[in-house]
């Protein structure tokens, strides 16, 4: 059976389960509590040694990275539309997986991680605001990227949304969550709609209320 460890809000875990949800794959879901930090526990890190969600088995595969379960998700499920088997189309596919690892990851992700989870995220060190600064920097740079490559195409890489789209789409328009605000990047917020009217879309936490969390850290919830 496909098994995935996840947890309900993280953006990574999220982008597997758009790709499960679009390709309607049946699969079994197991939660991670990350706020009790039980992807370091001995039993989790026995799946993935990084103490990361998300991650994957099915029979004796395991995956440990969201853009590796997506490629493998993608290419052994129908492959068209979400990760087109043509080496030009899946270059540049890996072009965006590696921009939402490394632009989007250490921008509008670690801001929000930051603001939003009070956490120091992926091992940078505890200097809160200087790690914050950086990373809304490095935030709206991707989204001025972002915006002027998505200011003449619908998609990520052409007139399909694939696997690329999914990858950057949950920490981009969950940039708010880390004081990030998407208005100046139009083009930007056009492909948030675009992706939020897919068929069999699903939403997560913050998409629609960016500030639920800080309120539950401020009454002391969080
Ligand atoms: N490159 C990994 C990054 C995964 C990642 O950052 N996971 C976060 C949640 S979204 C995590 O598990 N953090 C736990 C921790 O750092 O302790 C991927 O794309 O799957």
């Amino acid at each position: 059976m496909l098994t995935i460890y996840s947890h309900p809000e993280s953006g990574n875990s999220y982008k597997v389960r758009l790709l499960l949800s679009f390709l309607d794959l049946p699969h079994r879901l197991v939660d991670v509590d990350l706020m009790t930090d039980e992807q370091h526990q001995p039993a989790y890190l026995a799946i993935n040694p990084r103490g990361e969600v998300p991650a994957m088995t099915d029979g004796t595969l395991t995956l440990r990275d969201s853009a590796a379960i997506l490629v493998y998700l993608a290419s052994s499920h129908g492959a068209e539309p979400w990760y087109p088997q043509r080496p030009a189309a899946m270059a540049e596919i890996t072009e965006w997986l590696a921009f939402a690892a490394s632009w989007v990851q250490y921008g509008v992700f670690t801001a929000r991680a930051l603001l939003s989870f009070g956490i120091p995220a992926n091992g940078l060190p505890p200097t809160f605001q200087a790690s914050l600064d950086e990373a809304r920097i490095r935030g709206r740079r991707s989204l001025e990227i972002l915006d002027a490559h998505l200011e003449h195409q619908a998609w990520l890489t052409g007139a399909q949304p694939t696997i690329a789209d999914i990858a950057n789409f949950p920490y981009v328009a969950l940039a708010p969550m880390g004081d990030i605000s998407l208005s100046p990047y139009p083009a930007v917020e056009a492909w948030i709609a675009r992706f939020k009217a897919l068929p069999r879309f699903i939403p997560i936490d913050g998409l629609d209320d960016p500030g639920y969390r800080r309120r539950q850290i401020a009454s002391g919830a969080g």
